[in-house]
């Protein structure tokens, strides 16, 4: 999307952001590389707390680093109007990414959050309950291997002690990480006190398919999350000469890897589930050296999750018969947005619309599912996507379907606010 000035105040203001936003961590392919504790997410932390700033909200920032703007002009404090049983409306999502991702995934909802409080702001809404704008921190889990990480801990649902010793690519720890960046480990951990505001979550996202585009609308509300996790394969070998050694004398690691490779995708076609090993390491990683030791993470989701479950223990039992240690590192079930929301959204959307707009599931996890399972009154809005295709830069949406997110959201927000 050309970050052209267009439309009024709100829009211009989407505009603008996603112009701020474009260079932020992208790589030479266009994709981007915006991981958990770095530079790049600093930038970004920066950046979001300067567009609270700009529109008066009240910057928190809860035990686990996610970010809150808070609008109120009601009486009293945020606190003081949840007290009074006005529970907050929030919106918002991620704004870290995958290695190479696109420039949507996790900002659009972001943007599309505060350009929508713009937007209510321009036609004079005064929400009867306070509203936020939230950056859930380490959404992708690319640099640390859990994703939802910063919702996970939040909620509970990851223990902060298992957090602060994950280690990425460099041996780093979370908890090393998070003093890189100014903030005491010893503080990380759920924040019951920042949920407890919340009265319903709407996340907008980025689709990541091509439903939308098939159906010829540009927004839809979400019904559910398919189950999914990811599991570790170790699979251990012997390092010797790749040149000398006879091929009975082998014990190549990357033989296990292999057959999990393939074995995903024949189990998965045959369970009616998706499955992928997109991430590897291999020691000792040299081209002439017979691996002594492969890591291959599976990434298994489906429909049904029996299936899924099946299709995991099938893989798990082939993989131990080649000598791998398989560890579940994280699962989510499968997550049911709260319908009566949806339900409610739809309607407000199809107050003005033509086509009624669709109702999709996703396979794709979200923060949104994890308040959902914590209980918080969740669901998503999604926006078209022309290619189908996320996490890579090939992921896409038109500045035309983007305000209409932005004019979709605000139109929700107005509702649950002041309906
Ligand atoms: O992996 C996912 O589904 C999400 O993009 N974190
Ligand atoms: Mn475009
Ligand atoms: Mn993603
Ligand atoms: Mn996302």
């Amino acid at each position: 999307m050309s970050a052209r000035r267009s439309g009024s105040g709100s829009l211009a203001a989407f505009d603008a952001m996603w112009s701020d936003l474009e260079s932020v961590g992208q790589a030479r392919s266009g994709g981007y590389r915006r991981f958990a504790w770095t530079a790049e997410d600093h930038t970004l932390r920066e950046w979001f707390a300067g567009e609270c700033a700009r529109r008066g909200l009240e910057l928190t920032t809860d035990r686990v680093g996610n970010q809150w703007g808070w609008w109120w002009d009601g009486p009293g404090t945020v606190d003081d109007a949840v007290a009074a049983g006005r529970r907050a409306v929030v919106t918002g999502s991620h704004l870290d990414s995958v290695p190479d991702g696109g420039a949507f995934d996790g900002p659009l909802g972001v943007v599309s959050a505060l350009a929508a409080v713009d937007r209510l702001r321009e036609a004079g809404v005064r929400p009867q309950v306070p509203v936020a704008v939230t950056n859930f921190v380490d959404e992708e889990g690319a640099r640390f291997g859990i994703a939802c990480a910063g919702s996970r801990v939040l909620t509970g649902q990851l223990d902060p002690a298992r957090a602060l010793a994950l280690t990425d690519a460099d041996g780093t720890t979370y908890a090393e990480a998070l003093r890189a960046a100014g903030r005491d480990p010893d503080d990380l951990g759920p924040d019951p006190q920042t949920l407890a505001r919340v009265g319903a979550f709407v996340e907008l996202h980025v689709e990541q398919g091509r439903a939308l585009v098939d159906l010829g609308a540009p927004v839809a509300v979400a019904s559910d999350i398919w189950p999914h996790g990811r599991w570790r394969f170790d699979f251990p070998g012997e390092a010797n000469h790749a040149g000398t050694t006879r091929l009975q004398d082998r014990r190549d690691a990357m033989l296990g890897y292999a057959d999990l490779v393939l074995g995903a995708r024949h189990v998965a076609t045959q369970r009616g589930c998706v499955a992928t090993v997109g991430k590897v390491h291999v020691t000792p990683g040299g081209v002439n050296a017979i691996p002594s030791h492969v890591t291959g993470w599976l990434d298994a989701r489906g429909a049904d999750e029996e299936q899924v479950v099946a299709t995991v223990a099938e893989l798990t039992a082939r993989g131990e018969e080649m000598g791998a240690t398989v560890t579940r590192e994280s699962w989510t079930p499968t997550t049911r947005f709260d319908q009566g929301l949806s339900e409610r959204l739809r309607r407000v959307l199809d107050r003005d619309a033509e086509v009624s707009a669709p109702v999709l599931g996703t396979g794709a996890g979200h923060d949104a599912g994890i308040l959902a399972t914590a209980g918080v009154p969740s669901t998503m809005l999604f926006v078209r996507n022309p290619t189908g295709v996320s996490h890579s830069p090939a992921e896409h949406a038109e500045a035309a379907d983007c305000h209409a997110g932005v004019a979709a959201l605000a139109d929700c927000l107005r509702d649950l606010t002041t309906g």
